[in-house]
């Protein structure tokens, strides 16, 4: 017979021993639940290829001499038009003479393996539309709202997903799956006679917002930086893409710390970017330019990368003389290589000029300034 005090000791031997197996039980299960953030160094060189050396020194040339116009999905649509396939034109064309220098397009969906992008242009035109403005010597970049993986629904579905998509999450497969898809795509960007064209790819932007999935509030810091440098390993080196610089772009931001919060490191960015758009007064939007622009040059200039206003635009275009009084003027000096305007998608959506629109006469007037650089005036810049 057990005395007393052995039958209280078993007991709380008993108690103890089933708290340290429900401990356990709960570590391993957070573990599946919550995937830990590897701590692999990823390796990747994304200048080895001579085509994107030639193209980042292009762009630190350009920087010298002023900054180049660009414009989104340029020669895909305008207002009142879609590219049949026969007529090439812009928008900016038809009001300037001259095409973008800089030429964006959007790919969201090709991780899907859709025929069309989520603004209903098609791959396939889109393929066609990049080799022609390379070949007339025109700068590509490619922007991607991916839609949530995890959801399926749009890349402004803000389910968390993030930290399932890493190596070690549980849906990082299907994550692959949609990387190999954007892979060939990109590696499918090749000249007539078969060289790759290279191009300037612009993933999870304006990361410290809060609107897409890869957002602030919806993946921490850590786990945006390993997002971005695990897709820029398995783009480079498990599926071969050599011909794509990248560009790393916040929306405004407030401080140098904001701007590196999320700056997944100096071997997986190669160019710095910021995207500016006038939401509100022109005077606020002129204090965000100087600011945001100023900071941009003192962070790019120490890392020794180019830096861009990666998108920039105020929605309709609604003052008369925006692009010499409140753009040229504050942007003029910045060292920016280039100025990229988002699409012009609608008469309620566009930021792009057209003939007749309010703006049109200060473009002309905005394409004359010798700093501001149109197709023609890069193309002799080798
Ligand atoms: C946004 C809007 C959307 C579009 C998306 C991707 O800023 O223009 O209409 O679907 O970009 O191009």
């Amino acid at each position: 017979m057990q005395s007393k005090y052995l039958k209280r000791k078993n007991e709380e031997f008993r108690i103890l021993y089933v708290f340290i197996i429900l401990i356990l039980f709960l570590m391993g299960s957070c573990k599946s639940i919550a995937p830990v953030i590897q701590k692999e160094t990823l390796r990747v060189n994304t200048q080895e290829s001579f085509a994107n050396k030639a193209l980042l020194q292009r762009i630190q040339t350009i920087s010298q001499k002023g900054y180049a116009f660009g414009h989104q999905d340029a020669t895909a649509y305008g207002i009142g038009w879609k590219n049949d396939g026969i007529t090439y034109r812009s928008d900016v064309k038809d009001v300037s003479g001259d095409h973008p220098a800089v030429y964006g397009f959007e790919i969201g969906h090709i991780e899907l393996a859709k025929e069309q992008n989520l603004d209903t242009v098609s791959f396939k035109l889109i393929t066609k539309l990049v080799k022609k403005a390379h070949e007339d010597g025109g700068i590509i970049t490619i922007s991607w709202h991916p839609n949530n993986p995890t959801s399926n629904k749009s890349a402004w579905n803000t389910r968390k997903t993030v930290k399932h998509i890493l190596s070690g999450g549980k849906h990082h497969k299907k994550y692959r799956l949609w990387l190999s898809r954007l892979a060939a795509f990109l590696k499918d960007l090749k000249t007539a006679n078969g060289s790759a064209i290279p191009i300037i790819f612009r993933p999870y932007h304006e990361m410290n917002g809060g609107w897409f999935w890869w957002g602030k509030g919806h993946c921490s810091p850590e786990e945006y930086i390993r997002l971005w440098q695990e897709t820029v390993f398995i783009l480079n080196q498990d599926f071969g893409v050599q011909n794509v610089l990248y560009a790393y772009s916040p929306n405004t931001f407030a401080s140098e710390k904001e701007y590196l919060q999320y700056y997944p490191g100096d071997n997986f960015v190669d160019i710095l970017g910021v995207d500016i758009y006038q939401h509100w007064t022109t005077a606020s939007f002129i204090k965000d330019l100087k600011s945001n622009t100023t900071l941009l040059k003192t962070i790019a200039t120490r890392k020794n990368k180019p830096y861009a206003l990666t998108e920039a635009g105020l929605n309709k275009v609604s003052k008369k003389d925006w692009w010499t009084r409140v753009l040229d003027q504050n942007i003029a000096d910045s060292g920016i290589a280039w100025a990229l305007f988002w699409r012009n998608a609608r008469p309620s959506h566009f930021f792009g000029p057209y003939p007749g629109q309010i703006s049109s006469n200060d473009f002309k007037e905005f394409k004359k300034l010798p700093h501001v650089l149109f197709l023609k005036d890069i193309k002799t810049i080798k």
